[in-house]
């Protein structure tokens, strides 16, 4: 950790924002906001909700019985009305609010009155179906539209949407319906992978086979020639849709009613299902949308995340609509059919807002710099990161290509933070590799295991009072909810590793537990080393994670096999499949390593810390517990 630290350090150089950067943006002294807002929280939030339409206001700003909270008491309201009838209303009308492209080169354009439309209509289709207020819906969609479309719809009844990242597979797929209880499942024929159509519809078939609570299942066609539906259980979107009026009340929700569950890997085989509110995400998700990227009418926003994780639920669907923002939203990856694609799209449609990963910026810092060059980028504007720590040469690299003058909001938050929490505002001085500081209205602080504030130096990163867009609970699980709360006395513990320098700026140096990101994406080594005993040639396995050059980690898994089974390059990629089918293609390992025993505690832990400094060639540190 220290050298990683040193490096860190080294490599801090100040940006400062341009003059005209400050003179636009919302926020033009940090300092003086923050300040402002911590000294009464509650103060800051209740003000910012005032800024969106509810159906009754609230009595009570905040109701904290640690560690559970609830968030503007007493209000009603639904966020789908200020994602669409409050610019339905307004000049928005004709807005733009979602712009698509597909990977095979189509593009579809929907304005706030058209998407309204078409929400209003799922929505109707939703009740026909007798879907009622509390029901989960599950959602297994490429990067379509229809994603937004039915989440939306969702909502503004008061279902629960629960989304699952379409590279999932069928048994993953499964446990999470079973998890949610969901009883309509809506998916599609096909998502595009780099010019392939891969078949999401059998995952379907296969996952819901063996979940009794789905009543039907509905197919977005892209292909109408494909696939068969079996009649009554199966239903073709557009059909489904068919003669639905275009009109539908949004339902007045207590402003604590779930809006949606999604699953998130932690550091058990089972993933947990955080559960969001509507009122309190309503407000966390519109303020940070608007001041991070300091999004005005006239920008075009365009965020690379698929609506399948957190990162997506929040900038592409809630957070940017709220604003009543233009929002890109393109299927498929960062270089294909060229590594140009990313820059031709912010080319093409005069992009101003651009929110990516560091593994995206790596993987296309590989095929250099012409690409960015052949292309006029400077409607650009401002730059965004998330998902891991982004290193410092990718952090000079984007900054460079895209003009050298745009700031990078290193955004760090959670599919548990419901939105952004320590991050650079346009008119916060960067430093590369830094999210810098908290965003007004959040106390987060680096501490030791005791809770103790941690000048400088690495230590747990914490936040220290409520938020309103933190999880309520896990679903069907509250200890797990809990523990977030018990782990540190007092705050809300991450699960980061972090570092705060002497002016109060955050690194964040990855996770302080068994979670692995991989190109961005969570996943827990314990799902991992689950899939892999389940197949029949393994004994046992442990699973750890490993820097990675463009992934920014990967996963490594060592193995023991069964007695009279051969080590042989098939059996590996077998191995491989196996964690494929039952996980999906993200989890699996990059390499595995066949062992005949795994560093153990005496009451038979597997230490993987051990294992993984020994990948590393590190120091293990103590291992006076160790058995073998
Ligand atoms: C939004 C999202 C959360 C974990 C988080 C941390 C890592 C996210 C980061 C970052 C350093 C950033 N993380 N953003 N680390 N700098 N800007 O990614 O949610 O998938 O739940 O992952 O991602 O380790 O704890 P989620």
């Amino acid at each position: 950790m220290a050298e990683h630290l040193e490096t860190l350090l080294k490599t801090s150089r100040l940006y400062r924002p341009t003059a005209q950067t400050v003179e636009r943006a919302y926020i033009k002294d940090y300092d003086a906001a923050y300040q402002a807002s911590i000294a009464n929280p509650e103060r800051f939030w209740d003000g910012i909700a005032k800024e969106l339409e509810w159906f009754s206001p609230w009595h009570t700003v905040l109701e904290w019985k640690y560690p559970w909270a609830k968030w503007f008491l007493g209000g009603t309201c639904n966020i789908t009305c200020n994602c669409l009838d409050r610019h339905v209303r307004s000049w928005r009308s004709n807005k733009v609010a979602v712009i698509w492209v597909g990977e095979q080169g189509e593009e579809r354009i929907f304005t706030y009155a058209e998407l309204y439309r078409q929400v209003n209509r799922c929505a109707n289709a939703l009740t026909r179906l007798g879907m009622q207020q509390g029901d989960r819906v599950t959602i297994y969609l490429p990067k379509i539209p229809e994603q937004i479309i039915a989440m939306l719809a969702c909502a503004r009844l008061g279902l629960i949407h629960s989304v699952v990242y379409s590279g999932f597979s069928a048994p993953a797929l499964e446990s999470r319906i079973q998890d949610a209880e969901a009883r309509l499942a809506i998916t599609a024929d096909y998502g595009y992978d780099r010019g392939t159509a891969i078949p999401l519809k059998p995952v379907v078939d296969k996952a819901v086979a063996n979940c009794p609570t789905i009543e039907k299942t509905i197919v977005v066609r892209r292909d109408k020639q494909g696939g068969d539906l079996r009649a009554g259980r199966e239903l073709d979107w557009d059909e489904w849709l068919e003669g639905e009026s275009t009109a539908c009340d949004a339902r007045p929700l207590d402003a604590e009613t779930p809006l949606y569950v999604l699953y998130t890997s932690g550091t058990t085989g089972k993933p947990k299902g955080v559960v969001h509110v509507h009122g309190g995400y309503m407000v966390g998700t519109y303020i940070t949308t608007k001041y991070v990227f300091d999004l005005k009418d006239e920008d075009v926003y365009f965020c690379v995340a698929d609506p399948g994780w957190v990162t997506g639920h929040s900038y592409i669907v809630y957070g940017p609509l709220l604003n009543g923002a233009t929002v890109l939203m393109a299927e498929g990856k960062p270089d294909y059919p060229t590594p140009g694609r990313w820059w031709e799209i912010i080319e093409q449609y005069g992009v101003s807002i651009f929110y990516t990963t560091p593994t995206a910026i790596r993987l296309l810092m590989k095929y250099g710099e012409d690409w960015p060059q052949h292309h006029d980028l400077s409607t650009l504007r401002i730059l965004g990161s998330v998902g891991e720590p982004i290193n410092p040469e990718a952090w000079e690299w984007f900054h460079r290509v895209t003009g050298g003058d745009k700031p990078i909001m290193d955004t760090w938050w959670q599919t548990e933070t419901g939105s952004i929490l320590v991050t650079p505002l346009p008119c916060v001085p960067l430093k590369p590799g830094s999210a810098t500081r908290p965003f007004p209205g959040i106390e987060a602080d680096v501490v030791d295991k005791n809770g103790r504030s941690i000048g400088t130096g690495g230590g747990f990163a914490v936040i220290k009072k409520p938020w309103p867009s933190m999880m309520r609970t896990i679903l069907n699980d509250p200890d797990r909810y809990l523990s977030y709360w018990n782990t540190i006395p007092g705050c809300y513990t991450a699960g980061d590793v972090c570092h705060k320098d002497d002016d109060g700026y955050f690194w964040f140096m990855g996770r302080a537990d068994d979670v692995v990101k991989v190109a961005g994406n969570r996943i827990g080594t314990a799902e991992v080393e689950s899939a892999l005993v389940s197949h029949e040639a393994v004994v046992e396995a442990a699973v750890i994670g490993k820097p990675h050059q463009t992934a920014g980690e990967m996963i490594k898994g060592f193995v023991i096999l069964k007695q009279g089974q051969q080590e042989t390059p098939e059996l590996i990629d077998h191995l491989k499949q196996h964690v494929q089918m039952e996980l999906g293609k993200i989890a699996v390992p990059r390499e595995i390593e066949i062992v005949t025993s795994l560093p153990k505690t005496r009451s038979g832990k597997i230490m993987r810390r051990v294992l993984k400094a020994k990948e590393l060639g590190q120091d293990p540190g103590d291992i006076s517990t160790l058995e073998e």
